[in-house]
Formats: C-alpha cells, structure tokens, sequence
C-alpha cells in the first residue's frame, strides 16, 4: 500500500484556491497556441510524461570543500533521504525515481529496501558507484585513483565495487550503473595520460562484463576535481571513446557542470546522440566550474537549448534514445526540497518549451540558410510562459498547483526537526 508523507487534503484544499486562477491562465494559453496550431492538452500530456530522478545524496544538504551547514530536520539515512524524495514527488509529481549512491545508502535489506521505497510511491533510478572516497576499514586507498590506480589492487577494489553496485541495482529495480571516477593529477608528469587512460579502459571493462543484458554503463566525463591538473575521463571526447571501446550498452551521461565555462553543452548532446551514445543527464547550473547550482538559476537559456537538441534526438532516435534524466545538485544554502521542487519545475519548462519549436518552421529555415526566422523559431518557443501547463499537469495528477507554498504550509522541516538526529558537518565535494 502507498502511503504518501503529506496530508493529501493539504494539497486539495490549496490547489482549490488556486484553481479558477490556474483556469483562466490555461485557457489563455492554450487560446494563443491555439493560433499557432498547437493544441495545450498535447503539450501537458508531454508534460505529464515527463520524469527526472532525484539523487539521494540531493536530500542532505551538500557542503562545499570549506564546509557544510546542516539544518534541523535534515535527512541523515536512506530511510529519511526517501521520505523526503517522495515529498518532492508528491507535490511535483515529476520525480517518481530515487538514485542512489554507493556505499552511503548501503543497507542490509535490499528487497525491504525497494517495498519501502514504492510504499513512498517511488522505484530506483540508476546506481552510482563511489571510489572517489576511502570509507572507514576499506583495504586499499583510492589516493593514487580508482579504475585507472599504479596500484593492481586498489583497480580491482574498484572494479568489485562497481560489480556490487550492479548487484544491488539488480535488487532495486535498476537497469543503469553511472560511473564517475575523480582519478587524474595534481601535477605535470604526475602520470602517464595514456597509460592511465589504459588502465581506467581495462579496468573499465571488468566492469562492463559484469553488465546485465538489460542494462546500461553510464560514464560520467568532468573536466577537474578533485584532481586540478588532468582527470582521466575529462570531457566528453574521452567519454565517448571509452563508451565506444566497451561496447553498445556503454553510453555517456552528460553532468552540466562538468565542462569548461561557455562550453557548448547543447552541441554536445547532438554529437553524442548522432554516435547513439547519449544515455544520461544530471541537471544542474553553474556560473565558474563544477558549482552544482540549482538547474536553471543561472543560465535557463542554455536548459532550453539542452532540450531543444533532445525533443530533436526524440524525433530522431538512434540506437534507443531513451537517456535517464537526473537532478545532481549541491544545496549549500535552501532546503534541499525546495531546490529540488524548484529545479524540477525549471527542467521541465524548458522541456515543454522545447516542444513547442515548430519545427517545419525551424527546419525549413535551417535549410533555406534564413538565419533571423531560424532563430525566432526557438526564440518564439522559449518567450513563452508555460507554467499554467506544468500546473495544470501536477494537480491533475494530484501534485500542487504551487508545491513551494504547500511545502512550507506542511511544516515538514520543522515536524521533522523534532524527530530526526541532527547531521554532522563535515565538509566534501559532494
Ligand atoms: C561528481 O562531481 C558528481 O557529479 C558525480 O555525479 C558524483 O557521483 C556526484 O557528483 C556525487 O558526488
Ligand atoms: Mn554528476
């Protein structure tokens, strides 16, 4: 039986209030992209399609490499990081998917683990794997790296790390093992880059052998940190050469905050779906580096640029486009499930908007080389406000006409303030 953490009334009694608004503003917008030829119940059904997954580790509050400042109520388990999760779906109803990260959300049951999680009214997203720490009684340190270590055995802890991240996403219900690695340089001359390169390839490799049929290797690219010189799979050039050397279930996720500033992500995307090797997204924004800003605070144009190139790769599937959409934030300074409710809007706005290019239109001046009309085609798509359709989506889904004002009327933080351990305050990149 499912059991959601918010009072369902709650929910009902706001979205009441807000419901002749709402009503007016969707038939208006529906009446202008009528005149467009674009019917709005087509673009909430894309819309109501829609889903991005949430990273466990989101739930806490992140800290930078300086430090970290816990709120009362904040999760510290698994256990709590899912209630609140399901919090965010609740009133999105975009986030039906949880990623876990290993070894912090290990626990011994894995099948009560998963009927928890759907008694919440969430399943598990992609699994990611964790050999950019040493954890407590580990045998060999990841200080000399993970899959790409000098270190014969230090690369095999790795590879068994991975292989038991696929074992436990087998038992919750995954079918991708994302893998970033931190592996890379501090100095020049510090490592061979080809040998390394190498040894990440063979080690990689293990990994993927231990693949079920079913299921994908997502492989994470970042340009630096923790190494600041030279990372060992630092763009999305290496990526894609390494997916392609491993085999077809080998695919790249790309973490907008993982490239060089003014970077063209969105060109990016195109490339790596034109070679069928676009499997993954974490959403994020960023204004220096990797700042893990909320998605789209910063530059939302871009998120729209992203997802113009991805309604385009729907349209155009190669090799079963079908990339999982995670969220990968740090939340320094709000409630992680205000950023997260807040990101979730943003991400998908621009999918909408991204649906609502008229594409002939673009097409036909993409060919006829009418440079303006090519670019109003987008422009015309992003100027408009798609909100009342995201609204309208949630709460006929049951979510919130406005999750942020529901969340807070709950009182969840504070009720959870009472209840939950405080969490320590040790900094790290996460
Ligand atoms: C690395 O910066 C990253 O983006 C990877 O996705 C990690 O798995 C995640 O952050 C959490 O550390
Ligand atoms: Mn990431």
């Amino acid at each position: 039986m499912t059991t959601l953490p918010l009072s369902a009334d709650l929910i009902a009694q706001a979205n009441a209030r807000e419901m002749a608004a709402l009503d007016e503003d969707y038939s208006a917008l529906g009446r202008k992209l009528e005149r467009s030829g674009i019917a709005i119940d087509t673009i909430k059904d894309r819309v109501a399609g829609f889903s991005v997954a949430v990273p466990s580790w989101g739930a806490g509050r992140g800290g930078t490499r300086f430090a970290k400042f816990p709120i009362p109520g904040e999760p510290t388990t698994i256990h709590e990081k899912l209630e609140d999760c399901a919090v965010i779906n609740q009133l999105s109803r975009a986030t039906p998917r949880v990623s876990p990260h290993f070894p912090w959300d290990k626990v011994s049951d894995y099948a009560a683990l998963r009927e928890e999680a759907a008694s919440l009214g969430l399943g598990f997203d992609a699994v990611n794997s964790n050999t950019f720490q040493d954890q407590p009684g580990q045998a060999q340190t990841y200080a000399t790296g993970s899959l790409s270590s000098t270190v014969e055995a230090t690369r095999q802890q790795a590879v068994e790390h991975n292989i038991e991240c696929i074992e436990i996403g087998q038992k919750l219900g995954s079918r991708d093992l994302t893998v970033w690695v931190g592996d890379g340089t501090n100095f020049p001359g510090q490592q061979d880059f080809a040998r390394s390169l190498d040894r990440y390839l063979d080690a990689a490799a293990q990994v993927y052998a231990a693949l079920p049929d079913d299921w994908r290797m997502l492989l994470e690219h970042k340009m630096f940190e923790p190494a600041f010189y030279s990372t060992v799979i630092s763009d999305w050039g290496s990526s894609i050469l390494a997916a392609q050397e491993l085999g077809p279930k080998a695919k790249c996720l790309v973490d907008l905050g993982h490239h060089a500033p003014n970077v063209n992500i969105e060109q990016i995307v195109a490339r790596l779906h034109r070679f069928g090797k676009l499997g993954g997204f974490h959403f994020n924004d960023s204004k220096y580096g990797d700042d893990d800003l909320d998605s789209g605070s910063i530059n939302p144009h871009q998120l729209f640029l992203v997802f113009n190139e991805l309604v385009e790769a729907e349209r155009n599937p190669r090799d079963g486009f079908n990339p999982a959409y995670m969220i990968d934030q740090s939340h320094n300074v709000t409630d992680p499930i205000e950023s997260m409710l807040s990101s979730a809007e943003a991400i998908i706005q621009c999918y909408a908007k991204a649906s609502l290019v008229d594409r002939d239109a673009l097409h036909a001046a993409q060919l006829g080389n009418d440079t303006m009309m090519a670019f109003q085609a987008l422009r015309s798509a992003y100027t408009i406000d798609v909100s009342p359709i995201l609204a309208r989506a949630r709460a006929e889904a049951g979510g919130a006409i406005d999750p942020l004002a529901v969340y807070r009327s709950s009182q969840w933080r504070s009720r959870k303030a009472q209840e939950r351990r405080p969490a320590g305050s040790s900094a790290g990149i996460v």
